[in-house]
Formats: C-alpha cells, structure tokens, sequence
C-alpha cells in the first residue's frame, strides 16, 4: 500500500519528502488560470495546497480541474513538501504541499449550506471579515443542526467531541479503579422513575410503559442484588417542555451508587475526586483540543478546588447579596449563577457541593435528615454556578419508602418490583447523576447544550 500521513502530522522537517494526503476539499482559491490554493482539512487541521502550471508535471486541465472542485469533496493529494514564504490561506501546518497528483475521490453537491471556513470562525473574527468586506455566509444554529453532517466537520466541534471523548473514558478508568462495576439498565420501564410529567410513555406489547427518565431505580436495585458499588453511562430520556440552553430531551447520563457506610458525604467525596481527576485529566490531555475550541468560543478555563456548603448557607449568602429566596424553596436559574459568582468571589472557585436540600424539593427515594425530616441527605453540585449533579442517600426502609412514594404523589403500583426489592433489605446506600453534555458545556463555558450533544434531541428537534 501506499504511505499516508496525517495532515495534522505535516511539518517543517519533512521539507522534500512527497507525502500522500486524504482530506476535504475546505476552499478552492484559484489566483489565476495558472495557479490554484487548496485548503485541505483532516479533523482539526488544515494545510495548503498549491498547484502551478509546470512543463511536465502540472498541467492547465489539471488546474482547471482543481478549480472545479466542489468545496467538502474528498480528495487526494500527492506532492512535496515545501516552506511557503507565507501562507496565505491561514492553514493550521505550517508547511505547504507543492502538488503533484490529485485525485477527487467523493465530490460534495454545489453551494453547501454551510461553509465550514466561515462556520469556523469566532463571533469576533466574523464581525471583523465582515467590516473589512469579506462576502461571509452567516448560519443560525438550526442550519447548523440541520446540517450536522457538516456542522461537526469545524475544528471547534472535533475538539468538542474529543474532550467529551476523553472526559468519559476518564470516568470509567477512575471509577473502576476505585471498585465501581458498570452496569446497564433498562431504558424501558413500567413506570416514571422520577415522577413528574418530563416522562415519554409509550407502548410495550400492549402495556403502558416508560423511557427511563434515569436509571434510578435499577442502579438501587443492583444494589440491593449485592454490588456495594455501580456506574452507568447511557442515555437518560426527559419529555422537557421548556426549551432552554441546558435541557435535551435526551442526553447521556452518568449514574453511580454506592453502599454508605457512616454518611453520604462519602458519595460526595466520590464526586469530588471523579471530578477533580476529570478536570485535571483533560486540562493535561487535551491542551490543543482546548486551544481550538477557545479560538472559535473563547471562555476562561474553570477553577475547581472543591468547596461544600448547606443550602442554608447558600440561601443566606444570597439574602445577603438581596436575592430573597421562597422559604425552603428551589433555586431559580438566576439565584444559581448568582450563587456561583458569589461562591467563586469568596472561595475562588467554580466548583461547589451544595448540602442539605429541603425534603420537600427532593424526589420521593430521597433520605430525610435523622436529625430534622424537614431537611434531607442530598446534594447539588454546580459548575459556573449551574447545576451539573444531583445525588442523595436514598430511603432504604420500605416503610417509609411507600409513605414518601404517596406524599409525593406517586402511583405505588407502577413502582410495584421496586418497592418490593427494599423487602430484601439492601444495605444504607446513595448515589449521584451528572449530565455529561452539561458538565462538557460548562467546562467550557459554551452558552447552548446542543454544542455538546452529536445530534442533540430537544423539544422541537427529532432529527437528524
Ligand atoms: P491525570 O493523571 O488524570 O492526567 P493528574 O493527577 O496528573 O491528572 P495534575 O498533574 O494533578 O493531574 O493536574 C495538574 C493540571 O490541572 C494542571 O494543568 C493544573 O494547573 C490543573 N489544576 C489542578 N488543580 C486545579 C485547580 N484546583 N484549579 C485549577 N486548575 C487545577
Ligand atoms: P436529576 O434529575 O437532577 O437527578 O438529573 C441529574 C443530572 O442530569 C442532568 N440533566 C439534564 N441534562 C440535560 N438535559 C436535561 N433535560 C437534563 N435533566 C437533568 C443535570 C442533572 O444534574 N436520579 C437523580 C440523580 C441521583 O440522585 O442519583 C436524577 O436524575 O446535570
């Protein structure tokens, strides 16, 4: 076979050699009919490649043929590597390609919805090539949508994916290190797992049934089978009404639950391990990847020293900033982020636990504080001062269980086969859920969700 190399390999020492190159087509610059540039694009780098008229090498079908190449056409391209004076094209390699062959081996249609240049650049550079004059095409981000099959060809999209590639598989060797087993629960079930109406219901064989809004109940059934330690990572499904920046209808959640020993702040001294290592691991693996996606969205790398504090703790430092928060209520979106800038400014950190939530704003499976029921043993976590993690002990009594079931107004027949497991006693136990396309959008300060999701699903968007 032939050698290949990697456009993002090209570089300065390989002046002279001929290299073999398969990319998209990304722009087609003929200067003249004697000389065409051509941006080849491989993942997230680029290199240019030129073809001039030569005698014996190069000749005016040739260029005329490069000419007419459609823009996101695969091609190949065979040639020398040279130094240019300049590149004048913007090419991530340094190097250029004298070419020598090329070959088109799948031809994109005419006039793309997208050009993956332009859809490339930050809302500053846009503005700025608009101003000098330069004809740009500007896409919202349901022609991005629309188009993913494009969309995800910018370098920024790439890196997104990578990072998220890379934080997961992050996950799974840190939890597996400390003992956790992967599991995987079913996605249809009889009945909603987190009671209220965010559930899709559909059809099972003639009975009703459930997309599993998490994987809740069955990570505590595994652990009421006798796995002192479970993970998951899978789609969750959530029929969300409103839509905003950071809700999918489906997106990819990881679950853990554990076994508790003394108290649940053991889970969340899990999370902040998991995380710190996740943080620390993609700052030290993923530095281009970064790099690329701060040029298109420029943020400010979080800082994550771990920090916990009581909802009553953080409902007072908002009352002290005259943000009134409903007596043991839920945090409005807006009390969150201000929660979070407060946190940062006095801690210096992005990342926090919020503790002891009211019982009343819990799910059913919730454990109430020993010491004062109105209370409960669970938590929040936040990033950039958005939630990013719910977790709890759970009611492991099936008395009580059944009666927090009612109070919350749960159908106990649906729930039928998990209330019956808490009859086989599993030991104290607690857990967390993370949603893996927030954690990935506010690592990186991205302002949408969707960013983070392949083909993100949302109320008004089932396809592609
Ligand atoms: P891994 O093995 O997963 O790659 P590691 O344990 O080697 O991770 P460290 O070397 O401890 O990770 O992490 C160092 C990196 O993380 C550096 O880039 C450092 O600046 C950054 N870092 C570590 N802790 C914090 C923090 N609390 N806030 C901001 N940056 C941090
Ligand atoms: P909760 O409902 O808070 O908790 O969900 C856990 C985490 O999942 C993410 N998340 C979402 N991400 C994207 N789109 C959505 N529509 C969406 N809804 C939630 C958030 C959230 O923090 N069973 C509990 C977890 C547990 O206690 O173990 C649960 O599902 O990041």
């Amino acid at each position: 076979g032939r050698m290949w190399t990697d456009v993002g390999e090209l570089c300065a020492e390989m002046k002279g050699e001929t290299v073999l190159i398969r990319g998209a087509a990304q722009a087609i610059r003929p200067t003249s009919k004697k000389i065409v540039f051509l941006v080849v694009r491989q993942s997230m780098s680029t290199v240019q490649c030129i073809l001039v008229v030569t005698k014996d090498i190069i000749s005016p079908q040739m260029v005329r043929f490069a000419t007419s190449l459609t823009k996101e056409s695969i091609v190949d391209v065979e040639g020398v590597i040279s130094i240019p004076d300049k590149l004048i094209t913007g090419a991530t390699q340094q190097v250029e390609i004298q070419v020598r062959k090329l070959y088109c081996i799948n031809r994109a249609v005419p006039n793309l919805p997208i050009n993956i240049e332009d859809a490339s650049r930050s809302e500053t550079e846009f503005k700025k090539a608009e101003e000098s004059g330069e004809q740009l095409v500007r896409v919202g981000q349901d022609t991005r949508l629309n188009n993913r099959g494009l969309d995800l060809r910018t370098p920024a999209n790439q890196a997104i994916f990578y990072v998220k590639s890379v934080g997961v598989n992050k996950i799974r060797e840190f939890l597996l290190s400390k003992k956790f087993v992967e599991i995987f629960t079913p996605k249809v079930i009889a009945g909603s797992s987190e009671g209220g109406a965010e559930v899709f219901k559909l059809e099972y064989k003639g009975k009703p049934a459930c997309l599993a809004q998490s994987p809740q109940l069955h990570k505590q059934m595994a652990i009421c089978g006798g796995f002192g330690r479970v993970f998951e990572v899978g789609p969750v499904f959530r029929a969300e009404n409103s839509y905003t920046h950071r809700h999918l209808c489906e997106f990819v959640g990881l679950d853990v639950e554990m076994v508790i020993k003394e108290h649940y702040y053991e889970v969340c001294d899990i999370v902040e391990e998991l995380f710190v290592a996740i943080f620390n691991h993609l700052n030290n693996n993923c530095s281009k990847e970064l790099e690329v996606i701060k040029r298109q969205y420029p943020f400010q790398p979080i800082k994550y020293l771990p920090k916990r504090l009581t909802y009553d703790e953080g409902v007072q430092m908002l009352k002290e900033a005259g943000v009134e928060i409903e007596p043991m209520g839920d945090l409005s979106t807006e009390a969150e982020k201000k929660l979070g800038k407060l946190v940062r400014d006095k801690y210096n950190t992005d990342f926090f636990i919020l503790t002891k939530f009211p019982l009343g704003i819990r799910p059913f499976y919730t454990m109430p504080c020993h010491d004062n029921p109105k209370y409960s043993n669970s938590f929040d976590v936040f990033l950039r001062g958005e939630e990013i993690i719910s977790g709890a002990q759970r009611i492991h009594d099936q008395e009580i269980l059944i009666e927090r079931a009612k109070q919350c107004g749960i159908d106990v027949k649906t729930i039928s086969t998990y209330i019956d497991f808490f009859g086989f006693a599993p030991p104290p136990h607690g857990g967390f859920g993370a949603g893996l396309e927030r954690v990935v959008m506010l690592f990186l300060g991205l302002n949408n969700i969707r960013k983070c999701s392949l083909f993100p699903r949302d109320p008004q968007r089932l396809t592609p």
